[in-house]
Order: C-alpha cells, then sequence, then structure tokens
C-alpha cells in the first residue's frame, strides 16, 4: 500500500493536483456530489440499510462494519487488537486468539477482508482478514461477528498478499510482503539470500477451520496482492510483485529501476500434485492456531512443522508475466479470464488474458527465465493496454456489466474503462488520495453492483478539523448509470485498506440473538442463582457469578486478600436478545467483560489494597441499571476475615 508518510513526493504531487482542483467550494455546497444524493443515501429512521459493508480497521487491528448506503457504522468486530469494548483480549475466554508464536501479540494491521465463497459468489458464512504485520489470518463468524479463529502464518514477513479466498473456499492464500531468510537466518542484510513464501491454508467446508497444508517457497520478491483464480481460471492464483530488483534498502528508489516486474501465476493444482508426490520437504518453524472451542473459549495449539514445497521441484507451478511498473493490486475480472494489473508507476493498466496465458506456456512463448521460472512473452499475455489511466492505478473491481474502475492513488480518482475495448469511458475525482476501492460483490461471478466505495487515504479538508490527525474516510458513488456519482462521505476508523460488502438478505435473517443458556459448556458456567458460589484454592479465588436485570449474585464477597488472583467467572443468565451485562471492577488492570445473553466471560483481578471495592455492570440494560452493582472486601494477605458471599449456599444472607 501507499503510505502517506513514507511516500512525500507522491503527496506532494497529490496535494498539488487537489490544488488545481479548488477543493473548497464556497458557500458550503456539496462538492462534486450529486445534485439528489441526500435522497440516495437517506435510509429512514427505522429503516435498515441493503448492504453490509466490511471495511478494514488497518492499524486498528479490527474490522469495521457500515450499512450502505447510509453510511452508517453497524459494529466493530475485534480480531487482531485487543479491544476494551468488548473486553476482547483481556477475558480469559478471549486471549488465547492473540497467542502467536512470539507469545501474546495485542495488535496487527488489518488489510484485506475476504468473505467466503461458494461457487464464485460470496455465500455469508465467514469473513477472512490478514494480519500484515506479525502474519496471522483471522475467521470471523458471519452469525455471530465475532472472531472464531486465528492461525499465523510461518516463514512469512508481511502478510500482505492475503486472504484471498479460491472459489469453493478451497483455501485461503498469503503470500510475502517482505522477502526474508527462508527458514530465518542470521545472515547480512545486504548479502545474504532471502526468499518468498506463498501459503495455501486448507479451509474445511463444514465449520472453515483452517490448516496450513502446504507451502510454496518462491524468489524472494515483494509479494504485494492476490486473487485466486474463478471460472476458467479457477486452480491458480495470481499474484503481483515489486522489487524484483530486490533492493534492500531505500526501495522508493532502489526497487523502482526496472521498467516491468511480474504478476506470479501459480497453478494451485499442481502444486497439490507434487505435495501428494512427496514433494514437499517439512520445515519446523512453529506457528500458533487459536480456536474458538465448542466451550466458547479460545485455546492455542503450537504447531511446529509444516510442508514446504520449493516451487524449483515442482515444474510448471508457476510462471512470471511482465508487468510494468511496480504492480500493486493484481485483480480478476468476472469471468475470470482478465488480470488486470496496477502498475503503480505505469502509464498503462495492463489487462492480461488467461487463456492466451495458457496457449503461450503451451507454445513455450518464453522470453528466458528467472531462477528457473519460465517469465512469458509481454505480447503474448496481454489482452489491452489501458490509456490515458491517471497517475497512480493501484486496485480494480468490476460491475459484472463489462466495465471496471481503477482507483488512482496520485490523481486521486476512480477510472471507469470498458472490458471490450479497454478505453477509459469515466472518471471521477476521490477526496483524496484513494487506496482501494470496493463493488459489492466486485470480486465475484456476478457482481452486485449499484454501488461503489472509494477508500481514501488523506481527506484534508473534507471533515472538521481534530487536531493533526484527521479521520481516514470512505466516499460512496452510484455506479447504476453510465456517469459515475458522487453520493456520500463517511468517516472510517484505522486506516481501511480494503472491504468488501454484500446484500443485507444473504446474512440477516441468520443473526444468533442470544447464546443458548443449556448449552453453555464453559468450564465454569452458572446456570441459576442457587448455583453461585465463590471457592479459594491457595492465593486464587474463583468467584461463579450471575448477571440478569438488574443484579449480580454474589453482590457481597468477603473474605479476598491483598494479592489473591481473584477470577470473576460471570455468566449472563439473559435468553432475550440485544441484553448484554458488563462487568468492571475499581483498580482491574484489564478491560471491563461484556457478556452476551447465555454466555460465560471471566476477569482475572489482583487485589492491591485492603478495603471495600465496588463492581458494577456498564452496560445500560435497564431502568434499575444503576443498580446493578456489588460490593467486595479486600483484607491484608493472611488475614482471618472467612470466605463468605450471598446466594446459593453463601452465608451471607
Ligand atoms: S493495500 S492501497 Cu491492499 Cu495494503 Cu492497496
Ligand atoms: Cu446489567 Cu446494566
Amino acid at each position: 500500500m501507499l503510505h502517506s508518510s513514507s511516500r512525500p513526493g507522491v503527496v506532494g504531487l497529490a496535494l498539488g493536483f487537489l490544488a488545481g482542483l479548488g477543493a473548497c467550494a464556497p458557500g458550503g455546497a456539496p462538492i462534486g456530489a450529486a445534485g439528489d444524493a441526500a435522497a440516495r443515501v437517506y435510509v429512514a429512521p427505522g429503516q435498515h440499510d441493503e448492504i453490509y459493508a466490511f471495511l478494514s480497521g488497518g492499524y486498528s487491528g479490527n474490522v469495521v462494519v457500515y450499512g450502505l448506503p447510509s453510511g452508517r457504522l453497524l459494529q466493530q468486530i475485534a480480531v487482531f487488537s485487543q479491544y476494551p469494548e468488548k473486553g476482547y483480549g483481556y477475558s480469559e475466554q478471549t486471549k488465547g486468539m492473540l497467542a502467536t508464536s512470539y507469545g501474546f501479540v495485542p495488535w496487527d494491521d488489518v488489510h484485506h477482508p475476504q468473505l467466503s465463497m461458494t461457487d464464485g459468489m460470496a455465500d455469508g458464512r465467514w469473513l477472512f482478514v490478514n494480519g500484515n504485520n506479525t502474519p496471522r489470518i483471522a475467521r470471523i463468524d458471519l452469525t455471530r461477528f465475532e472472531t472464531e479463529e486465528i492461525i499465523e502464518v510461518p516463514n512469512t514477513a508481511g502478510g500482505h498478499g492475503s486472504p484471498y479466498i479460491t472459489e469453493n473456499s478451497e483455501y485461503v492464500v498469503s503470500a510475502t510482503r517482505f522477502a526474508i531468510p527462508t527458514p530465518q537466518a542470521d545472515v547480512s542484510i545486504r548479502e545474504g539470500v532471502f526468499g518468498g513464501m506463498i501459503s495455501f491454508i486448507k479451509v474445511d467446508p463444514a465449520n472453515g477451520h483452517m490448516q496450513l497444508a502446504f507451502q510454496l517457497h518462491v524468489p524472494g520478491y515483494n509479494y504485494d496482492l492476490s486473487r485466486a483464480g474463478r471460472g476458467v481460471s479457477h486452480g491458480w492464483s495470481f499474484f503481483s510483485t515489486y522489487n524484483t530488483e530486490q533492493a534492500r534498502t531505500l526501495l522508493e528508489a532502489n526497487a523502482s529501476q526496472r521498467d516491468k516486474d511480474y504478476i506470479a501465476a501459480v497453478n494451485w493444482r499442481r502444486a497439490e500434485q507434487c505435495v501428494a508426490e512427496g514433494k514437499a520437504e517439512e520445515w519446523k518453524t512453529p506457528y500458533a492456531h487459536n480456536l474458538v472451542g465448542e466451550d466458547d473459549v479460545a485455546r492455542t495449539e503450537m504447531i511446529r512443522t509444516q510442508k514446504v514445497l520449493n516451487a524449483k521441484s515442482c515444474p510448471e507451478v508457476m510462471f512470471y508475466l511482465p508487468t510494468p511498473k511496480s504492480p500493486h493490486g493484481a485483480d480478476l475480472d468476472p469471468t475470470g479470464e482478465f488480470i488486470v494489473g496496477g502498475g503503480k508507476l505505469a502509464t498503462v493498466i495492463p489487462v492480461h488474458s488467461f487463456s492466451k496465458m495458457l496457449k503461450a506456456i503451451e507454445a513455450k512463448d518464453f522470453d528466458g527465465d528467472v531462477d528457473g521460472f519460465p517469465v512469458i512473452k509481454y505480447e503474448a499475455t496481454i489482452a489491452g493496454e489501458v490509456e490515458n489511466p491517471g497517475l497512480g492505478p493501484l486496485h480494480t473491481e468490476f460491475d459484472g456489466n463489462g466495465f471496471a474502475y481503477t482507483s488512482v492513488f496520485i490523481s486521486s480518482e476512480i477510472v471507469k474503462w470498458s472490458l471490450e475495448t479497454f478505453k477509459v469511458v469515466d472518471r471521477i475525482p476521490t477526496y483524496y488520495s484513494i487506496g482501494h476501492l470496493l463493488i459489492p460483490g466486485g470480486d465475484t461471478k456476478k457482481p452486485y453492483g449499484k454501488y461503489m466505495v472509494a477508500m481514501n487515504k488523506i481527506t484534508k479538508d473534507r471533515y472538521l478539523p481534530t487536531g493533526p490527525e484527521l479521520t481516514q474516510s470512505a466516499q460512496l458513488y452510484d455506479i447504476s448509470g453510465n456517469k459515475m456519482k458522487l453520493l456520500l462521505d463517511f468517516p472510517t476508523t484505522g486506516e481501511p485498506h480494503y472491504a468488501q460488502a454484500l446484500p443485507a438478505s444473504v446474512i440477516k435473517d441468520k443473526q444468533l440473538k442470544a447464546y443458548a443458556l443449556a448449552e453453555n459448556r464453559d468450564p465454569y458456567v452458572t446456570r441459576t442463582e442457587q448455583d453461585v458460589k465463590v471457592t479459594r484454592q491457595g492465593g486464587k479465588v474463583h468467584v461463579n457469578m450471575t448477571a440478569i436485570r438488574s443484579h449480580f449474585l454474589p453482590d457481597n464477597i468477603e473474605g479476598l486478600q491483598v494479592g489473591d488472583s481473584v477470577f470473576f467467572h460471570v455468566t449472563n443468565l439473559e435468553q432475550d436478545w440485544d441484553v448484554p451485562h458488563g462487568f468492571a471492577m475499581l483498580g482491574a488492570q484489564n478491560a471491563e467483560l461484556l457478556i452476551m445473553p447465555g454466555q460465560t466471560r471471566t476477569l482475572v483481578w489482583v487485589p492491591q489494597r485492603a478495603g471495600i471495592f465496588p463492581f458494577y455492570c456498564t452496560d445500560f440494560c435497564s431502568a434499575l441499571h444503576q443498580e446493578m452493582q456489588g460490593y467486595v472486601r479486600v483484607s491484608p494477605k493472611g488475614s482471618g476475615v472467612p470466605l463468605a458471599w450471598n446466594g446459593g449456599s453463601g452465608t451471607i444472607k
């Protein structure tokens, strides 16, 4: 991605361009918006949006859900970052989700949401997202909007070209952005041999569980973005590469030397064959696999081996398609025939043809090889070049009506072009410096179309100023007619990269309303108020507590001591929709718990001082929510105050 901080030259250029646009219209008239924009995005109070959009939260580490066309923020899904609002990564049940081979890593950088697919269409079961920094892939369940699984990707640095799913969710595919020694080694930065890794992670069709099937060891370029083939190209995956110069320093100049880098075309069916023939080696890099169990508790398995297939030992597994210049996006049209490169520094948008590529492979129409991997002649695969695409084309999405839409960073615009003539037919400014763009279903066989969302890196004057940091922003466009029309600006959290969206009808009726209390298998569940209790095991005290409108039980506990580890296992006894309870304790070096109906969550508190400490419900749950509170008494270490509580068999009456 193009980070403004690292590309001052580019930003300068972009802003220069903006000055030319006269971005501030007098009198507060909508800038660049369609006259009837307000009516088109207005969703009346009480009405629902037509579309769910899942925006990556970038360096917030989470995913943000918006309704379209209103741009209303519906939910934040905690994924790679601890999220105190939900107690995610703080409660005992969720901490395991953030385990890695490096220990507990409570943050990451989310770039690309990817909906699970059946027959090339988003099926609404799961959303996968990547963590770029400590490479991981997460799976979010779309009946609960909660993260259910995170798998670390070993032998990889910069999990950027990820998690691009195949058309029947056979694999989520992930590639290395930063070449490193593979396997890791203590070598000279300048002289060491670095490699790249493309990982194929199997998705169990029954429950979505991920398993690293194999990794493909490839030359040490920066594999940037990817798409899995669909339709005619199913069985292949495509990866843009930059820094084929293999520079190790000052990449902005040193990785921009060559006219062309490559799109790597990987035949993963062929890779599967080679693995089946026993050609993969066993490597021993540890990686974490975190999964929420039947008891709703995240547990970690540290896995210590993986299958690595050296691409060189598997002839015809990978071909390089020369692509101008430092390509970023590698996107496939709905039929899977066209592979569109987004050359950040290119003057055209190159469009490769998959069928021409197969013919060129057949005819060995090669231009030599790199490292033994055939480089196919540029002319042999190219179906067309879109001229005049603006400065800095990045990503392309499709409307299913024969048009492609490419985001253009430096000149801050979207260009619409024809898949038949490869001519630009329309262009529209973005405010400002667009990265990804999204068309609902724009990466499926049948795009839903209708709207397009631009995700912009810079907002400058678009909103009320808020100190040095301004909000990032998305913009909604109408693409139902010949001309694109701007409808709406809406702020986003973190820095959104990519997003995916689907019609609300696909998932809205499948939403879980409450966890069934009868099926709660948490080891510390308390199913009725008669069962509440407090037990001491040495320095550990377990409190089996219940919450129901509008009290906790027990709500008086005595006999805790300074330095104890107190485990509050709070079960929410409610079985109604939209009645979570919260739990917060004075002085706890922790967040709150937010407990869904029927669920159990555990907060650990180590009291530091003697005294009386209140706890309370944080979620305004009823008219008597303010009354939903309790007290614990903490005595000095070694004190003789007996353990006592109210409720169940407790002795405080
Ligand atoms: S990126 S702005 Cu997907 Cu990280 Cu292109
Ligand atoms: Cu429970 Cu407020």
